[in-house]
C-alpha cells in the first residue's frame, strides 16, 4: 500500500487568487524536444505580503525576470510543482522562459504530439506543463500568442481569438500571431501546428456578423468533415434561437486529431476534437457515431457561453459548466432527432453509468467537497446527473422562465468566473422563489428512491399517492435529507386509455420535497393505473405498489412515450431476474411488443428501443449479491423465447424495410436502420434454438454482404455473434483487410470483438492484445480493446478471474506513461462489494494488486483506493 497518500484539496479551503494576470503574452518556438516557452505576465497583487507562488509541471526553467531584470537563483524557488519568488511589487511583469520535451509527453496533457502534429490540452491543470502560470479557473486573462515553427512540416500555426499577423521567421520558419480579445482562464488556451486539410464554411449570427467557420483535419479527409460542420451550423442556429445565445468571435475553428485522453475540448475559439468525434461518412461511420458528433459539436460549440463567457470558480463548480451544458446539448439533440427517443437514449446512459457510480464507493456529489485529481471527476454524476438537475428546475420554474433565468444568468456573471449558488440565484432572481433546497441536489450525493403507494377510494371518487422518499448513506454522507422531486404524471384506464382528474386534468406536476406525503387526486371515475415520473421528471429510482397488470397497461398506451418505454424495461427486467418466470407474463410481454412492432403511429426508432432488453448492467443493479453468469443466461433464454415468439412479425417487418439505395444520416433513416438491425438481432437471438440454422446464417450473411453503410456492416457483425464459429469470423476478417488502413474503423474492429457476449471472447482478447496494430499508446486503440471488454459483463466477470487480471495489467501498464486515461478504467473494479462469490473476492484482489504497486499515478491510487475503502 502507498504510504505517501496525497493531500486532497478542499472545497471549505477556497481562497480567491493572491494575484491577478490581467494581459498574457506567450511566444512559442516550436520543436519536438525543445521547445522554447517565453511567457510575459502583466501581474497585480490582490493580497498583501504574500510570495508568488506559481503552479508548473516538467518545465525547464530557463530564465525569470521581474519588469525587465533577471532574477538570481537566490531570489526564486523551484520545486516539481511550483515556482515561487518572495518578493514583488504590487503591480509588475514576470517574465519567464521554459523549455519543454511535446515529443516525449505522453500524458497527452499540455503540449504534446499527436502524428506529427503539435496539440494541446490544458483542462483541467495541464497548462501548467506549458508554463509556470496561476493555473486556476479564477484567473481570467487576456492572451496574445505569437507561434513560430518550420514552415514546410507545420504550415498551419492556430491558437485562440482572431489571427493578427503571420510572416516569415527566417531559416525557413514561419510564424503567426494571435490575439484573443476575451478573459479566459488557461485551461481554455489552446495551440495546433501542422499540416491539415481544412473544410471550410460561414455562419451569419442573428445581428448579421459573418463567422468563418473551419474544420481542420488529416489530409486528404476534409469531405469527412461535413456532417461536423452541418451538425455546427445548426447548433449555432439553434443556440441564437432556444438561448438567445451569439457567437462572439469572427472565426471558430476545430481540428480533429488521433490522440486524444476524451472526447472533444471546448477551448475559446479552436475546439480540439477526438477524430473519432468528428469524422463520418456513410462507409466508415455508423449512424451511432454521427449522433455522437452531432451532439458533441454542438456541447463544444454551447461550452462558448456555458463554460466560456462565464467560468468556473473553482474546480468543485465544474458541473457549473458541464452540467448545463449537457443539459443544453440534450436539448439540441432532442430538438434534430425527437423528443421521446432522445430522453430514451438519456435516461439509459443515466442509468447504465450515473446510477451505479452513485450507489458505489466512488459516489460523490454533483458538487464534490474534496478530491486529490480532478481528472477524476469528470464523471458520469457531474455530467449527466448535472445535467438532470437543471432540467429539473426548468420542468419546475416552466420553459418561459428558465429562459429568463438562464438570460439572466449570463447577463450577470458574463466575464467572471461563477458558483452553482450564482446559477441557482438566477432562478430566484426571476421569480422571486427561494431555491435553497434545490441547491441540495448538487451538495447530496446519491440517487433518491421514490416509493409511492396509490390507494383508490371507489366511492370518494378519489385518489390518494402515499409518497415515500429515502437516499440511502453514501461515503461521507452517513445522513440524508429529503430533496425536492418533480413528478409529473397522468391516470390511464387499464386499457391504457388516459384517464382525467381533478376537473379533467391529464397531467399535473408535483413537487414533492418532504420524507413522506400523500397527494389526493379527485374527480377519478375509476380504478386508475398511475403513469409517474413522465419523461423521466427526476433522476430517482421509483417503484410502485401495484399489480403487474398496470404495466402493461402502460406499455400499450401510456400517452407519455418515455413511460411506454419504461414499463416495457420494467417488465422485461422482472421477466430476467425471475428464475421461474410465469409464462403467461412472458406470453403476454410478447404479444404486447409484437403490437407495439406492429403500431404504425410509433417511429422506427421508438420502436427498435423498446426492442432492446435493459443491459446486463442495468440488470445487475436490481440483484443483490449480483450473479452475472445468473444474468446473462436468463437474458439469453428471454431473448431467445421472444425470437421465437414474435419470429413472424420480425421477419415480416425486417423484409418490409429494405434499405433505400441513397444514404442520410438524418434521424428518420437512422432509425429505420436501427430498426432494421434490431430485428435481425432478434431474429438471429433464436439461432441456437431454430431448426433451420442454415437459413438463419444465409440472412445474417447477406445482410453483411449487402450493407452499403457502416450501422449495417455492425448490426451484421452482431448478428453473426449469434452464430460464432467460421461465419463469425469470416466477417471479420473480411472486415479488418476492407478495412485495414482507416484507424477509426479498426478500432470498431477490436471494439466489437472485446464486447462480444460469448466465452471464447476472453481468449481473443488476450491475442488481440499482441496483434500488430493493437497500440496502449493511442487512447482511442486502447479503450476500443479494454474499455469495450471491461463493459462485456458476462466475459469481464469470468469466474476464473482472468478478466480482472486482464484489465489490471492493463491498468498498470498505460498508469506508467497516461495516468488520466488509465484512472478511467478503476470504476468497472470499484463496486465489487455487490457481486457474489467468487467475483467478489477476485475484484478485491485485483484492486489491491493495483494499490499495491509502486509509483502509481494520483490518479489510479485515488480511485483504487476509494473503491476499496467502500
Ligand atoms: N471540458 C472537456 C473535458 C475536459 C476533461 C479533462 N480531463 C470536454 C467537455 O466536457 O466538453
Ligand atoms: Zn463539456
Amino acid at each position: 500500500m502507498r504510504t505517501d497518500t496525497p493531500q486532497p484539496v478542499r472545497l471549505v479551503d477556497y481562497k480567491a487568487p493572491d494575484f491577478s494576470i490581467p494581459d498574457t503574452e506567450l511566444d512559442f518556438a516550436l520543436a519536438p524536444e525543445t521547445t522554447r516557452v517565453t511567457a510575459r505576465l502583466r501581474m497585480e497583487r490582490q493580497t498583501a505580503g504574500v510570495p508568488l507562488v506559481l503552479m508548473g509541471e516538467r518545465l525547464k526553467l530557463i530564465r525569470v525576470a521581474i519588469d525587465g531584470r533577471a532574477l538570481e537563483a537566490t531570489e526564486y524557488q523551484v520545486t516539481a510543482e511550483t515556482l515561487t519568488i518572495a518578493n514583488v511589487p504590487d503591480a509588475f511583469v514576470l517574465e519567464t522562459e521554459v523549455e519543454i520535451n511535446p515529443s516525449d509527453n505522453k500524458t497527452l496533457e499540455g503540449l504534446y504530439m499527436s502524428s506529427g502534429r503539435y496539440c494541446t490540452q490544458c483542462e483541467a491543470e495541464g497548462f501548467r506543463k506549458i508554463t509556470y502560470f496561476l493555473d486556476r479557473p479564477d484567473v481570467l486573462s487576456r492572451y496574445r500568442v505569437r507561434v513560430e515553427a518550420p514552415k514546410a512540416a507545420f504550415p498551419h500555426l492556430l491558437s485562440n481569438g482572431n489571427l493578427i499577423e503571420t510572416g516569415e521567421a527566417g531559416d525557413g520558419r514561419h510564424f503567426a500571431r494571435w490575439e484573443d480579445p476575451f478573459f479566459k482562464p488557461c485551461y481554455l488556451f489552446a495551440l495546433v501546428a501542422g499540416e491539415l486539410d481544412v473544410f471550410e464554411d460561414s455562419f451569419t449570427t442573428m445581428s448579421g456578423r459573418k463567422v468563418d467557420l473551419r474544420i481542420f483535419v488529416d489530409t486528404g479527409m476534409a469531405q469527412r468533415a461535413a456532417y461536423a460542420m452541418d451538425a455546427l451550423k445548426r447548433s449555432m442556429k439553434w443556440d441564437e434561437e432556444a438561448y438567445g445565445r451569439e457567437y462572439d468571435l469572427d472565426l471558430f475553428m476545430i481540428v480533429a486529431v488521433r490522440d486524444f485522453n476524451f472526447g472533444a475540448m471546448e477551448n475559446k475559439g479552436l475546439n480540439i476534437f477526438n477524430a473519432s468525434l468528428l469524422l463520418a461518412d456513410p462507409a466508415t461511420a455508423t449512424d451511432l457515431d454521427y449522433e455522437r458528433i452531432e451532439s458533441v459539436v454542438a456541447h463544444e460549440y454551447f461550452h462558448n457561453w456555458s463554460g466560456n463567457r462565464v467560468t468556473c470558480r473553482d474546480w468543485f463548480q465544474l458541473c457549473l459548466k458541464e452540467g448545463l451544458t449537457v443539459y443544453r446539448d440534450q436539448g439540441f439533440s432532442a430538438s434534430q432527432r425527437g423528443e421521446a427517443t432522445a430522453r430514451i437514449k438519456d435516461v439509459r446512459a443515466l442509468r447504465a453509468r450515473q446510477f451505479p457510480e452513485d450507489s458505489g464507493p466512488l459516489s460523490h456529489p454533483v458538487r464534490p467537497s474534496s478530491y486529490v485529481k480532478i481528472d477524476n471527476f469528470y464523471t458520469a454524476t457531474i455530467y449527466e446527473k448535472g445535467a438532470e438537475i437543471v432540467g429539473m428546475l426548468r420542468t419546475f420554474v416552466g420553459a418561459e422562465t428558465y429562459r429568463k433565468a438562464l438570460d439572466h444568468y449570463f447577463a450577470a456573471n458574463d466575464g467572471t468566473a461563477a458558483t452553482l449558488e450564482d446559477f441557482v440565484a438566477s432562478f430566484s432572481a426571476v421569480t422571486g422563489k427561494d431555491f435553497a433546497s434545490w441547491l441540495q441536489w448538487y451538495v447530496q450525493a446519491g440517487t433518491p428512491r421514490l416509493h409511492i403507494r396509490p390507494e383508490y377510494d371507489a366511492t370518494a371518487k378519489t385518489l390518494t399517492l402515499h409518497l415515500r422518499q429515502q437516499t440511502l448513506p453514501t461515503p461521507g454522507q452517513p445522513d440524508k435529507i429529503a430533496l425536492p422531486i418533480p413528478i409529473r404524471f397522468g391516470l390511464l384506464t387499464e386499457d391504457g386509455k388516459p384517464m382525467p382528474f381533478d376537473g379533467g386534468k391529464t397531467e399535473a406536476l408535483h413537487v414533492f420535497d418532504t420524507e413522506t406525503a400523500e397527494l389526493v387526486l379527485h374527480d377519478v371515475a375509476g380504478a386508475p393505473v398511475l403513469s409517474a415520473l413522465r419523461h423521466f421528471s427526476a433522476p430517482v429510482i421509483l417503484t410502485i405498489d401495484e399489480p403487474v397488470s398496470h404495466a402493461f397497461a402502460r406499455v400499450r398506451g401510456d400517452a407519455d412515450p418515455f413511460n411506454r418505454w419504461e414499463a416495457a424495461q420494467g417488465l422485461a427486467r422482472g421477466l430476467i431476474l425471475d428464475a421461474k418466470p410465469d409464462a403467461a407474463h412472458v406470453a403476454a410481454f410478447a404479444e404486447a411488443l409484437d403490437a407495439c412492432l406492429n403500431d404504425d403511429r410509433l417511429e422506427p426508432a421508438f420502436k427498435a428501443l423498446i426492442l432492446a432488453l435493459p443491459t446486463e448492467s442495468d440488470l445487475a443493479q436490481m440483484m443483490n449479491p449480483i450473479d452475472p453468469a445468473f444474468i446473462h443466461a436468463r437474458r439469453v433464454a428471454l431473448k431467445a423465447e421472444l425470437s421465437q415468439r414474435l419470429s413472424v412479425t420480425a421477419r415480416t417487418l425486417y423484409d418490409q424495410l429494405d434499405p433505400p439505395l441513397t444514404f442520410s444520416p438524418d434521424a428518420g433513416a437512422a432509425g429505420r436502420r436501427s430498426f432494421r438491425n434490431a430485428l435481425l438481432d432478434l431474429i438471429l437471438a433464436g439461432f441456437a434454438h431454430s431448426d433451420d440454422k442454415p437459413a438463419l446464417t444465409n440472412l445474417a450473411e447477406a445482410h453483411f454482404a449487402r450493407a452499403t453503410n457502416m450501422t449495417d456492416m455492425v448490426g451484421a457483425i452482431q448478428a453473426l455473434m449469434h452464430i460464432q464459429g467460421l461465419p463469425y469470423q469470416r466477417a471479420l476478417d473480411s472486415f479488418y483487410l476492407h478495412f485495414r488502413n482507416e484507424p477509426l474503423v479498426i478500432d470498431k474492429w477490436f471494439a466489437l470483438q472485446a464486447g462480444c457476449p460469448h466465452p471464447e471472447t476472453l481468449k481473443r482478447v488476450e491475442s488481440l492484445k499482441t496483434h500488430p496494430d493493437f497500440d496502449a499508446r493511442t487512447p482511442n486503440r486502447w479503450r476500443s480493446l479494454v474499455q469495450a471488454f471491461a463493459g462485456n459483463q458476462s466475459v469481464f466477470h469470468d469466474p476464473s478471474g482472468e478478466g480482472y487480471a486482464f484489465l489490471t495489467e492493463q491498468i498498470l501498464k498505460v498508469d506508467t506513461f497516461n495516468p488520466m486515461t488509465a484512472a478511467r478504467l478503476v470504476e468497472p473494479l470499484s463496486r465489487f462489494r455487490f457481486y457474489s462469490e467468487p467475483y467478489t473476492g477476485l475484484m478485491r484482489k485485483a484492486l489491491e494488486t493495483i494499490t499495491a504497486t509502486p509509483k502509481l499515478s494520483k490518479n489510479v491510487a485515488e480511485l483504487a483506493g476509494k473503491a476499496l475503502e467502500g
